[in-house]
């Protein structure tokens, strides 16, 4: 069966039962037509879920959701984007994309090109991507280069790539992923009946605030929602540029998925948090590690440590929040991705070497 005939008939059977993916679901808003050749792993439609340890942490009547949109097709919520980005690219017939990437991009990127049969290359920061990250874009077919440099040396040079070679270019800079992720802003309207008060979102790139910005926007004008929220966006706090406003070279953060000193699209994340009355603040590794093992060890939600950053933000500026808020906090990937991180924070000891019998057992569990 040729990739267009499996395309249609897998159109054809999301019509009738499940989640279509973002694109059919809000093709209304999203630029495509009926001929667009739709590529998607049925994306989105990810769980608004309630925390009620941190909503009881703040007080005051406030309530805390968190968006866990880890729960994506690869992992996180560059599905949203990428669906977008490599259907375009599809329907403009390349043959091949290419970007720069912490990992997320990367393992979506190659998911969605193998899906829709071209290529994909991809430049990472060498020793800096969790291994999951790495592991999905490899057994996905990317061809993978680990340069001797960071994500913003890695991301000038696709950008250069993408000029000069046959090669479409699928980091944030290109519009259509914004298109796709400001699906997530719907979604929680679609499920609050309205924005929430406040969102918190980890920033990186600063793609994901302003492809939120633009989805409440989209969704006011359409009559949707009465409200917008404040953008409360919030860095690592040795890559925080956006706080600072100065370009940081050499940025570090054990949440290397935000580990970015050069933001691509920092206009465009300035004017969601001014436009929205909101804020950039840091956070430390710290404060994420603390906001990581809380939403592990007390809510059963396993994030990355880059996500935990939007309730470690929210945490850290608790008493700004207004008595009886709605709060969304966006869990952009998941725990899954960096399991080196979860066993080197675990909350119990891992017991190894116990005698295979049930006294040692017993005695090891404490009995
Ligand atoms: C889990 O994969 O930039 O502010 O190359 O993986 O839109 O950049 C990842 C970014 C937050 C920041 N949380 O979002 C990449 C990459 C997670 C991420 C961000 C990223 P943006």
């Amino acid at each position: 069966m040729s990739l267009d005939t499996q395309l249609e008939v897998s159109s054809a059977t999301n019509t009738n039962r499940g989640w279509p993916g973002l694109i059919e679901a809000y093709r209304a808003y999203l630029p495509v037509t009926a001929t667009t050749p739709v590529v998607t792993l049925h994306e989105g439609n990810t769980p608004l879920i309630p925390v009620p340890t941190i909503s009881a942490e703040i007080g005051r009547g406030v309530k805390v959701y968190i968006k866990y949109d880890g729960l994506n097709p690869t992992g996180s919520f560059k599905d949203r984007g990428m669906t977008m980005a490599i259907t375009k690219a599809r329907e403009a017939g390349a043959k091949a994309v290419i970007c720069a990437s912490t990992g997320n991009t990367s393992a979506a990127a190659a998911a969605y090109a193998l899906r829709a049969g071209m290529r994909s290359y991809v430049l990472i920061p060498d020793g800096y991507v969790a291994l999951g990250k790495l592991g999905q874009a490899l057994l996905y077919g990317a061809e993978v280069i680990a340069i001797k440099g960071n994500f913003d040396d890695a991301l000038d040079i696709v950008r250069q790539m993408a000029v000069d070679y046959p090669v479409t270019l699928v980091n944030s800079v290109n519009p259509f992923r914004l298109e796709g992720q400001k699906t997530a802003a719907f979604e929680l309207v679609d499920a609050l009946g309205d924005a929430p008060d406040w969102l918190c979102i980890p920033v990186g790139n600063g793609g994901n605030i302003t492809a939120y910005w633009m989805g409440f926007n989209q969704y006011k004008q359409h009559g949707k929602c009465q409200q917008l929220p404040k953008m409360m966006g919030f860095q690592a706090a040795g890559s925080a540029p956006l706080v600072s406003g100065i370009r940081v070279r050499n940025p570090e953060t054990l949440a290397t998925a935000i580990r970015i000193g050069n933001p691509v699209n920092w206009e465009k994340a300035i004017a969601a948090k001014d436009e929205s009355g909101g804020e950039f603040n840091a956070v430390t590794d710290a404060e994420i590690i603390a906001a990581y093992r809380w939403l592990g060890s007390r809510e059963g939600i396993f994030c990355e440590p880059a996500s935990a950053a939007s309730v470690a933000g929210l945490l850290k500026v608790k008493d700004r929040v207004p008595n009886n808020a709605t709060v969304v906090c966006v869990l952009t990937g998941n725990g899954l991705k960096d399991p080196d991180t979860a066993i080197a924070n675990s909350i119990n000891p891992f017991k190894q070497g116990i005698n295979a019998d049930i006294d040692a057992v017993a005695a090891a569990m404490g009995f």
